[in-house]
């Protein structure tokens, strides 16, 4: 059936005749040397791959016989890669890298998928396939590939009872109640998906942290997880609650200065790493949100996170010590927290520490200007965290492809070292030469058929791996990759679709969060607008939400006469955003207070200007749903009807935002809604 199971992996006969006779011909025979688990999954990966693509049974020798080969392995495994002398060229690829290679030896041709390590050979593997998948020309292959970032981690929100916070497709994955002894082939296909974009860690549990996963019983079931996604080169990691040693250490306290907590921490990881040698380390979320941290005993976050990672040094662990962190120590803006916290202690933290910051300084909004922690910690390396989850984008029934919102954070400038200094580059380590490096995604897999609910948020995982994998690449080759692989390569279906995807994140901002706006959702659970809500428990939170509208205009006031969040930024970057004739207008409401009549770019008014917006968000929406009733044809049928109801529930949706806001709104600016617009219901 096509439930999308098996996401972009589709391994079917090649429809275009000419590469189809071209790539039997090319791939005469597949010759994968070595017997190491990850071998033995690139041969199972390459044969399967190809017997559906090719539509005929390949052949598999143990060397390169009579006709065109497809050779797979290291120089170390295979004699003959290493006798074709490309050693040279795979030194530079270190030992994630791989070279797809066309070549002639003896007067026979083949293809190399060669690499320095076998899991070089594995992502080589997937990148062949994908070249096939897409109908690429195969016949003169010369290309190599190396990640930039070292680190590339999923972060599942997955509770021990099998919820997931903010997880819209399904339950958690991991079945602890059958582990450690039933392995699920989900679990396979969950590594081989991660493996083919390059996803090489993934944190199995909630930021929110139960401590219990850190016991006896649970450590052995994480064992045998990460023996089934070891041969993927996918490495295990799990969130350590900072009170662990009191909930379930019996000790009396948590105080990182405490030599007994640092013992207790020092016993556990060795009993950790005895079951699973190459454990990835800790994740943890401290002081935010009411979780437990070191600030409870006095001690700052480098305190916290440098006793953890003496713990895990010894064995070549890390630690991801979150910085998303706030509560009502900074009432007049929560935006300014991190920053706050972090900034004084770069240089403080041990060599395996990264400090986890979200792409912006509020919370995974739908458009959120890039954090001010970028670029200003120069001795710490920071790890960049996205939300794959559509925590704040429509949840699971939305269409929002997020690489041009990752791309937007990772092209942003900090002018931390001059022009030029991006994001990307902090993260890749290049702006403050760290080799130690880092980029996580909040998953949105869980148990649905289909892994992600919405059948285009599997484009969201797809793009969150290959921009971690290569932040250069664009949003519309990683659609255009993705669409080819998970539907069809006829273009009259690729372009429309692609030009679905590239317009929808956009689209959805229009609806939900024109101008700037935030954190308007509705209350708690983040779905549906909420711009009337006030919180009476926390002094953060009080006055009018985050827009602050009132009778003179709407937006928060981040400059001088505000809160000063924006002089957390470069001078040149606070500068531009401080200053209201210069600041994009995207962040516009993000950092001024904005009078009603103010006239935006368009020539409008600013409350017209919303107006239109909103109402282009519900147009976006409605030009999605008309191209795809325009592929029907293109799709099987199972698909098509999904997309198609999920765009429906999505139209209504956003004219629910549309409505609620402006006329909420409108009871502060008291103006007309524009006379050529729909009117709100
Ligand atoms: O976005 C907020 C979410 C919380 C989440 C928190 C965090 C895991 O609403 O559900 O908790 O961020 O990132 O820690």
């Amino acid at each position: 059936a096509e439930d999308g199971y098996r996401l972009w992996q589709r391994y079917d006969l090649v429809q275009d005749a000419a590469k189809l006779s071209a790539y039997r011909q090319a791939i005469g025979e597949l010759v994968v040397t070595g017997d190491s688990p990850t071998i033995a999954a690139v041969r199972k990966e390459l044969q399967s791959g190809l017997n559906g693509l090719l539509g005929q049974a390949v052949k598999v020798s143990q060397a390169p016989g009579q006709s065109p080969a497809l050779v797979a392995g290291t120089p170390a495994s295979s004699a003959f890669i290493k006798n074709t002398g490309i050693t040279d060229r795979l030194k530079p690829l270190g030992d994630e890298g791989y070279l797809l290679l066309s070549t002639q030896q003896n007067g026979r041709s083949y293809t190399l998928i060669a690499a320095n390590s076998d899991i070089g050979v594995l992502y080589g593997s997937f990148h062949f396939l994908r070249l096939l998948q897409t109908n690429q020309d195969i016949s003169k292959l010369s290309l190599s590939s190396k990640p930039k970032i070292r680190h590339r981690v999923l972060n599942h929100w997955d509770n021990l009872d099998r919820t997931v916070e903010r997880g819209y497709s399904g339950f958690s994955l991991w079945d602890w109640h059958r582990l450690p002894d039933y392995i699920d082939q989900r679990y396979i296909d969950y590594a081989r998906a991660n493996a083919s974009i390059g996803i090489n860690g993934t944190v199995l549990t909630n930021v929110n942290a139960n401590a219990l996963v850190l016991t006896a019983d649970y450590i052995a079931k994480v064992a045998a997880l990460a023996d089934a996604f070891r041969p993927y080169g996918l490495k295990v990691y799990l969130t350590a609650r900072f009170s662990a040693p009191i909930e379930i250490g019996g000790l009396k306290t948590a105080d990182p200065q405490e030599p007994q907590v640092q013992a207790w921490w020092k016993e556990k990881s060795d009993e950790i790493y005895k079951a699973i040698p190459d454990f990835g380390g800790f994740l943890v979320k401290a002081n935010s949100e009411g979780q437990p941290g070191p600030q409870n005993y006095g001690r700052n976050h480098a305190e916290g996170a440098n006793m953890l990672a003496d713990a895990v040094a010894p064995y070549g662990g890390i630690v991801m010590w979150r910085a998303f962190v706030y509560d009502d120590k900074e009432p007049d803006d929560r935006a300014k927290q991190a920053y706050n916290e972090f900034k004084p202690l770069d240089g403080t933290f041990r060599d395996n520490v990264l400090v986890q910051v979200k792409n912006g300084a509020i919370d995974f909004q739908p458009r959120e200007p890039f954090h001010p922690l970028f670029g200003a910690m120069p001795k710490t390396p920071l790890m960049m965290e996205f939300q794959i989850t559509q925590e704040y984008l429509g949840q699971g029934t939305s269409l929002a492809y997020l690489s041009p919102m990752y791309k937007e954070t990772l092209d942003a400038d900090t002018h931390a070292k001059g022009k030029g200094s991006t994001v990307a580059k902090d993260i890749d380590g290049t702006l403050h030469k760290h080799s130690l490096t880092g980029i996580a995604g909040v998953a949105n897999i869980g148990t649905d058929r289909n892994w992600t609910g919405h059948h285009f948020g599997q484009a969201n995982w797809y793009s969150f791996g290959r921009l971690a994998w290569d932040h250069s690449l664009s949003s519309e080759e990683i659609a255009d990759e993705w669409v080819r692989m998970t539907f069809t390569n006829t273009l009259a279906f690729v372009k429309p679709v692609k030009e679905i995807m590239l317009g929808s994140h956009e689209t959805v901002v229009n609806y939900m969060t024109p101008l700037g706006l935030h954190h308007i959702m509705a209350w708690d659970h983040h779905y549906g607008p909420g711009p009337w809500i006030k919180d009476k428990h926390r002094a953060d939170w009080t006055s009018v939400y985050y827009h602050k509208a009132d009778e003179n205009g709407i937006g928060f006031d981040r400059t001088k006469t505000g809160s000063n969040a924006v002089a957390q930024y470069f001078p040149p970057v606070a500068k531009q955003f401080g200053n209201l004739k210069q600041v994009p207008e995207k962040y516009l409401l993000w950092f001024h207070h904005v009078g009603w009549d103010y006239k935006v770019k368009s020539g409008r008014t600013l409350w017209d200007e919303l107006c239109y917006r909103y109402s282009d968000g519900v147009k976006g929406v409605q030009q999605m749903q008309q191209i795809w009733d325009s592929m029907q044809e293109q799709v099987d049928e199972e698909r098509f009807q999904h997309v198609k109801t999920f765009l429906n529930m999505q139209e209504k949706e956003a004219k629910w935002w549309r409505d609620a806001c402006l006329l909420y709104f409108q009871t502060f600016s008291k103006r007309p809604i524009p006379q050529d617009l729909e009117k709100p219901a």
